[in-house]
């Protein structure tokens, strides 16, 4: 085999192995949740990176708490984004039953969470 075709061949085998490699789950983009109206999102990384959590506001209780264990997201939120155009505040809770303080999260603004107390401390979450 010459040079070249040793190389094309190369290429063509690494080619091959990427194109069957198991994908990584998806990884979740700002424009995940900025594209939809009046939903919740939660990522798992910094920078609105990781798996994301997008339910509608319908879906997050204002009299009652969502637990975010039922979802397998306890303690493993870093980034929230509330992106609705109605007056609502998330309130985002360290305890698995929206007791506590919480964390007012308002419209339109992404909060990372990376490098702070909160960081995969959130376990459970309600409007207001
Ligand atoms: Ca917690």
């Amino acid at each position: 085999m010459t040079m070249f075709r040793r190389i094309a061949a190369l290429f063509v085998a690494l080619t091959l192995a990427f194109a069957v490699a198991p994908s990584a789950p998806a990884q979740a983009v700002l424009s995940d949740c900025t594209a939809y109206s009046n939903v919740v999102c939660l990522w798992k990384n910094a920078g609105a990176d990781g798996n994301i959590w997008r339910q509608t506001t319908a879906q997050v209780p204002v009299t009652g708490c969502r637990y975010l264990s039922e979802s397998g997201w306890n303690n493993e939120v870093t980034t929230v984004r509330l992106q609705t155009s109605l007056s609502y505040v998330l309130k985002m809770y360290d305890s698995s039953n929206c007791t506590g303080t919480p964390v007012d999260i308002y419209p339109g603004f992404t909060y990372d969470f990376s490098g702070n107390p909160w960081n995969d401390k959130f376990s459970s979450l309600k409007l207001s």
